[in-house]
């Protein structure tokens, strides 16, 4: 148990603590500064009141408050002692993420669809998946691309009917495959029938299922701002109140602590169980407790993140209560896994929501590994390896095995790792392969994303009518006004979702055959598809079938310890995996320069290389995988 802390604190003693280690360690994340500072003794000295009268012209009193707050709120320490790893299916599957919009489109309305995935899943079998997270396929008005949910029990009408989705799933356990669903259970559509009752009939049972609430003056309850800009709240003339809405102004946030609420979305949880599926991906799942009374966000803290208010919902005080029931409720009545998406969220946090002695989530998403100190998605900068390895040795030395990482570069929220590195597209390819190295042979579940098999890049939008992302749209609508509309656009086209989102390229038909008709969102087609590189022995494709190959028979690469050496050793990343007498070595340049060994060129019997020949240095961005004998 930990002990209270007070405005006495020190810095070192809040950096030992899993909530301070990871609220200190977000803040220089976002700051650019590194985590050395904390080790410095004048800082570590420090205490929460010194620190406030240094910083009081920047930061008011009541960021300290809620911080004390935030800290004291968590009392469990999480668990490291060095037990044996439990084997589990999740711990050593190849997951495959589907944006069913854009995977391929079946009946020709430019829309993908459940039959157009049927179509494909020899071709996702042929891969070597193991399981696939399908993003959310409900009934939607497609404000958010279905992360607005108007019937829980419904397939939306462009992506087919429940027969449809019977034999997807069907077909996905008979390759062997699993299938977990997109679970967005934060919040609603507004077209959800809950909160059109909620707003239209005074004595509605579903007023408090939402967080209606008044206010004065004709101001929003709090400074809260969505994360698709703006203010989190909409006004409802019809009943005099404000709406709470975290993202989009149609998508308003389920007031958790109604424990009627938390019944319905079990029941709708164990009914997509009951059929079959195998687990789920929680939508931003650790916001679902806020703060009582929804307090006003510390300014300071909401220029740090961008957004106002997140200090008062991303570990909030009943997140864990609510999981374990959760899991207690639907879960594990059906076995069933789940991950997380957690934003925000730190390693010492994510133990504590994961731990297999917790009994909460099986795993969840990081996002420390997507941008680079210092900077966020819509920021152009060039994305140095050095700090995935920095990451990778972090998280890999302190999650311990009563965790599991999940490793993944691209989702449908991200522009593609490979531009972020490399916006040229000069070693693409090669890259593109460095990256599968890593991410089989480093310990953690693979997630890939739709696409990154073949090494998709980032798509050169030419304006603003070319993007569809919400998030994209209400951003430069906000930016213009400042920025200008050249300027506005620039900054969008740097961090759009959409560049993961245009459709897949499967061959050299019109549309790259994703799709008969007018594709919902411009492809801007590249030189490369399925089909051709299917026929290349070179392509990314076909070295992703073998990396998938290589990390699915061998142990080691699962469940072997990793080892990693030469660190302090700039753009060069070395490991080795060892497991019951198997010793396998890992190479990476992490540059486009040539690297000398500073081990020497005799390392063992050559299992895996992006590079077709060895010339006795490692090249740009060259990868290389031993067998030690
Ligand atoms: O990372 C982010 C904020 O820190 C955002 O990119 C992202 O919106 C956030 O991670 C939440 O994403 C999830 O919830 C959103 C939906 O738009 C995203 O597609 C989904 O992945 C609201 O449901
Ligand atoms: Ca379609």
């Amino acid at each position: 148990m930990i002990k209270s802390f007070t405005i006495n604190s020190k810095i070192k003693e809040i950096y030992k603590s899993p909530v301070g280690h990871d609220v200190i360690y977000k803040i220089l994340l976002q700051m650019g500064i590194s985590e050395i500072a904390i080790n410095n003794p004048i800082v570590g000295n420090l205490s929460l009141k010194t620190l406030r009268a240094l910083t009081k012209k920047s930061i008011d009193k009541s960021f300290f408050d809620t911080l004390i707050k935030l800290l004291n709120s968590e009392k469990d320490v999480p668990l490291d002692d060095n037990c044996d790893i439990v084997r589990k299916w999740w711990k050593e599957a190849v997951f495959y993420q589907i944006y069913p919009k854009s995977f391929m489109d079946f009946n020709g309305d430019g829309i993908g669809d459940l039959r157009g995935i049927i179509s494909k899943l020899d071709y996702i079998e042929d891969l070597g998946v193991d399981a696939i997270w399908l993003c959310p396929i409900y009934d939607s008005p497609f404000d958010d691309n279905g992360y607005d949910i108007r019937d829980y029990f419904k397939i939306s009408k462009y992506y087919g009917s429940m027969e449809d989705f019977d034999d997807l799933l069907r077909e996905v356990h008979s390759r062997g495959i699993k299938l977990i669903m997109d679970l967005v259970v934060n919040h609603t559509s507004d077209e959800h029938i809950w909160f059109n009752d909620a707003i239209n009939d005074k004595n509605s049972k579903y007023k408090d299922f939402y967080f209606l609430q008044e206010s004065k003056d004709n101001l929003p309850p709090n400074n809260w701002t969505s994360f698709f800009s703006g203010s989190a709240w909409n006004y409802y003339k019809k009943i005099d109140k404000w709406g709470l809405h975290l993202f989009s102004k149609k998508q308003m946030d389920l007031n958790w602590d109604n424990a009627l609420v938390r019944q319905e979305i079990y029941k709708m949880i164990n009914f997509w169980l009951k059929k079959g599926v195998d687990g789920f991906r929680l939508d931003v799942i650790n916001y679902i407790s806020k703060e009582k009374d929804l307090p006003s966000g510390d300014e300071f803290i909401g220029k740090l993140m961008g957004f106002c208010g997140i200090e008062h919902y991303f570990y909030g005080p009943k997140l864990h209560e609510y999981l374990k029931e959760m899991r207690k409720e639907t879960f594990d009545k059906y076995d069933s896994f789940s991950v997380g998406e957690t934003p925000g969220v730190g390693i010492q946090m994510s133990k504590l929501l994961t731990g297999d002695y917790r009994k909460e989530l099986d795993m969840v998403f990081s996002f420390d590994i997507l941008e680079m100190p210092g900077h966020a998605r819509f920021d152009e900068y060039i994305y140095d390896l050095n700090y995935l390895k920095k990451y990778m040795i972090e998280w890999n030395e302190n999650y311990g095995n009563h965790y599991f990482m999940s490793l993944f570069y691209d989702n449908h929220d991200n522009p593609r790792m490979l531009s972020k590195i490399d916006p040229s597209n000069k070693y693409r390819e090669v890259l593109a392969k460095l990256l599968a190295i890593i991410q089989f042979t480093v310990k953690g579940t693979p997630f890939l994303f739709q696409g990154q098999e073949l090494g998709a890049v980032n798509k050169s939008f030419k304006s603003i009518d070319d993007l569809r992302d919400i998030e994209s749209i209400n951003l430069y609508e906000s930016l213009r006004k400042t920025l200008g509309d050249e300027k506005a656009f620039k900054k969008v086209l740097s961090g759009t979702r959409d560049h993961a989102r245009v459709p897949m390229q499967w061959n050299n038909l019109e549309n790259g055959g994703f799709t008969k008709g007018v594709p919902w969102i411009n492809s801007y087609l590249d030189e490369f598809n399925a089909e051709n590189e299917q026929k290349d022995g070179n392509s990314v494709l076909n070295f992703y079938k073998k990396v998938i190959s290589l990390y699915k028979s061998v142990d080691a690469f699962k469940y072997g310890l990793i080892e990693f050496k030469y660190k302090k050793y700039k753009d060069l990343l070395v490991y080795s995996r060892k497991l019951n007498g198997e010793n396998y070595f890992v190479e990476c340049n992490l540059s486009g320069k040539n690297i000398k060994r500073p081990y020497g060129n005799d390392i063992g019997e050559l299992v895996l290389s992006n590079y077709e020949d060895d010339d006795g240095m490692l090249r740009g961005y060259e990868g290389k995988v031993w067998i030690i004998r």
